[in-house]
């Protein structure tokens, strides 16, 4: 009788997690369901590449999910970290590391004239909405079918990223009377938004958006659609919120509002402005900020709130994206190499694809397209997309594993590494194309 095959280090260590954790993951993107593959386990990373438990290597394009603008273990980072770290974890109180944070977030997005440090992107986006509501003393929220902004209960409606992924309406566990004042419309569809605002005069608080989609896989603006939401807003007093947890200090220094010139009244902000460390942010124009407790009466803390090596991990990538002016050039060129190279291949495999991408941030969707919003997204082909990613990753390239996700391209990914990943995929799309 054959004896079964071993176990790789990956498999066990899946298998206790699971035992410990619920589907063995602590946040469900991780648990590769959508792509049919054994979830990686990642040991180290390094530049442009990580290394999974039984020492395989990957190009990566997770990138954590977009903090790693500058790679893994960027030696800044570490440097800063392992400083901040002889000096203590935590004191629940203030530091001067998180002032000169708090300055280079305000230098590099005029829009933010006060801002309150967090500890996740999710944390920006429930504060933000807080902070609208109580401001504007109204409860209603506009966000766009799709897109995600964390797993804020009124928020997990119609959303993109996981919710979109494992195909859930809505979370179990948000009650009908939170998902009422959430109302979602279909994004890039600006007139659905004015609509919305006839149908519900004086009772909007805010239009939440991610500026570039991510979450239902990169899906960029129309030309238009973001000028129509701040018109909208200001017309019926409702506050403009971008969600740049994901774009902010990846599609320029200054976001998506640099790069569309578009001034909302709050940002959240979250991934990069941490270097990989757990900081989220929201901010906005002072005299809206000041409404946040001590100033004022919109509650909103935290115990790790501003964290020393958090912040610490934060100031060095912001400092080194203010000396580095190019990055965001190189970024463009590469990453428009790669997608044009990608394209091609699947054109010559005679597999139908729809490329969007914005900067260093892409996704690859199985469909003729275009794909301008959830609907078109939800039409691409996510097996074929499973199989695709399932050839790459054998080969050595981890693409994020569900259609729904958007790819990351880092300033320590190489030509090398692109011509390396066109390689593979050409052997990939030939699979599929059998
Ligand atoms: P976090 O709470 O995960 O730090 O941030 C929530 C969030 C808010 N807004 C936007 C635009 C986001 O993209 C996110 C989180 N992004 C997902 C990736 N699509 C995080 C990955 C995950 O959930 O594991």
């Amino acid at each position: 009788m054959s004896t079964p095959a071993k176990r790789s280090h990956s498999q066990e260590i899946v298998e206790r997690a699971k035992q410990l954790i619920p589907g063995g993951v602590n946040s469900p993107v991780r648990a590769f369901r959508a792509v049919g593959a054994l979830p990686l386990i990642a040991a180290r990373g390094r530049g442009s590449q990580i290394t999974d438990a039984d020492g395989k290597y990957y190009i990566d394009y997770i990138g954590a999910w977009g903090p790693l603008l500058l790679g893994h273990a960027h030696t800044d980072v570490e440097r800063a970290v392992h400083q901040a770290l002889e000096r203590g974890t935590a004191f629940g109180l203030t530091t001067e590391a998180e002032v000169r944070l708090a300055q280079l977030i305000t230098e590099a997005v005029p829009s933010i004239e006060k801002v309150r440090l967090v500890n996740s992107g999710t944390e920006a986006t429930m504060s933000a909405i807080r902070l609208a509501r109580g401001y504007t003393r109204r409860n209603l929220v506009v966000k766009f079918i799709g897109c995600y902004h964390g797993h804020v209960d009124s928020l997990l409606v119609k959303a993109g990223s996981g919710v979109a992924t494992f195909a859930l309406p809505e979370s179990a566990g948000v009650p009908p009377e939170f998902a009422a004042l959430t109302l979602a419309v279909p994004f890039n569809d600006a007139e659905a938004v004015q609509k919305v605002f006839v149908q519900h005069p004086g009772k909007i608080a805010a239009v939440i958006v991610e500026p570039v989609a991510g979450n239902m896989g990169c899906v960029p603006p129309k030309e238009g659609f973001l000028q129509t939401l701040r018109e909208v807003t200001a017309r019926n007093g409702a506050l403009l919120i971008f969600d740049e947890v994901m774009t902010g200090f990846r599609v320029a220094r200054g976001g998506a509002q640099e790069l569309y010139g578009i001034r909302p009244d709050l940002t959240t902000l979250g991934k990069i402005i941490g270097g990989g460390l757990p900081v989220g942010a929201y901010g906005g124009r002072a005299e809206i900020m000041d409404t946040v407790a001590p100033e004022g009466p919109v509650y909103q803390a935290g115990t790790l709130a501003g964290n020393p090596l958090a912040v610490a991990a934060g100031v060095a990538v912001l400092e080194e994206l203010g000396r580095r002016t190019n990055i965001y050039s190189e970024l463009e060129t590469r990453t428009r190499r790669l997608a044009e190279g990608l394209v091609e291949a699947a054109r010559k495999a005679k597999v139908p694809v729809c490329l969007n991408r914005v900067g260093s941030m892409f996704t690859l969707f199985f469909t003729s397209g275009p794909v301008v919003d959830f609907e078109t997204a939800s039409a691409a082909d996510r097996e074929r997309f499973a199989a695709f990613f399932r050839a790459m990753l054998e080969r050595g390239i981890l693409l994020p594993p569900s259609q729904f996700e958007t790819a990351f391209v880092s300033a320590a990914h190489t030509d090398r590494d692109v011509e390396t990943t066109l390689e593979t995929a050409r052997e990939a799309f030939a699979l599929l194309a059998e």
